[in-house]
């Protein structure tokens, strides 16, 4: 582990960075490089993208740095015990609406047609026929009311509900030894998901927010909602969904963030 400097293996300055942002955060720096939950080659620049400011933003980077800190402190008691639950709230506690956030501005989002919008299945599933949103609907649903956290700094506490990812999963005949769950989603966004976190019983297919339909900005009309990953996890306007062995990456994780990210 590096000592007295920033460590150089999680940040990889260039000229013009005021170095002393960096030496100020030196202690978070290091734990979150022991700790592995930042690849090694995480570059400013991605900082820069996740913060929307400028790395010279002493606030920025140190909300950044807080946030996946506090965070993997959190999970680091649950990580040995497959299944354990995360922490639940009161209805009292959620925030409505939720809290926004993609990789544009909201004023960006683009509506997604839930009377032509289909989901599609791929890779190692049995009955890869593809769903509508009628039929998604149909399916049982149930409620959690769980933390997000997003690596930019802030959390909300959200009433999500849905169809059990596993029970999804086990109704199209996915193959539950693969390795890996990706999602495709309306405005070009990806991500993947190991199969323990896609069989974790806080996992869904959300299609409501306080027991009304997700509205658009939030991933109408089926978005996923983990409770033990960090918020770019859960992908929003999902359209496809494949079962693979092949790590899939994903928007961020390609950009340098820990494919783990959680749990
Ligand atoms: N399709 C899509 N899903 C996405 C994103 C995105 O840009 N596009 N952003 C991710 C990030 S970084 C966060 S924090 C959460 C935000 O979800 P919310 O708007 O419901 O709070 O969505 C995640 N899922
Ligand atoms: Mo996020």
């Amino acid at each position: 582990m590096s000592t007295g400097t920033p460590s150089p293996s999680v940040f990889r300055p260039k000229d013009g960075i005021d170095q002393s942002v960096l030496e100020e955060n030196r202690k978070l720096i290091e734990e979150i490089d022991r700790r592995k939950l930042l690849r090694g080659a995480v570059s400013l620049g991605a900082l820069t993208m996740l913060t929307g400011c400028d790395v010279t933003d002493r606030g920025a980077v140190q909300a950044v740095l807080r946030a996946v800190s506090t965070f993997n402190d959190k999970v680091q008691e649950l990580i040995f015990r497959p299944n354990h639950l995360a922490p639940t709230f009161s209805e009292a506690q959620v925030v409505k609406p939720p809290r926004f956030n993609a990789f544009y501005e909201i004023t960006e989002v683009k509506p997604v047609d839930g009377a032509t919008w289909k989901l599609e299945l791929a890779g190692l599933i049995k009955d890869k026929r593809s769903w509508t949103a009628q039929q998604i609907y149909a399916l049982p649903e149930q409620e959690w009311i769980i933390r997000h956290i997003c690596v930019e700094g802030w959390d909300y506490i959200g009433q999500w509900s849905g169809v059990n990812f596993r029970h999804f999963l086990e109704r199209i005949g996915a193959d539950l030894t693969a390795k890996y769950v990706a999602f495709k989603c309306a405005d070009d966004y990806t991500g993947s998901i190991d199969m323990a976190t896609a069989l974790h019983p806080q996992t869904i297919l959300a299609t409501k927010y306080a027991r009304q339909p997700v509205t658009d900005p939030f991933g109408f009309p089926l978005r996923l909602r983990t409770a033990t990953k960090l918020g770019f996890k859960n992908p929003k306007w999902i359209t496809a969904i494949e079962v693979t062995n092949t790590y899939p990456g994903g928007y961020w994780e390609n950009k340098g963030f820990n494919w783990h990210s959680g749990l």
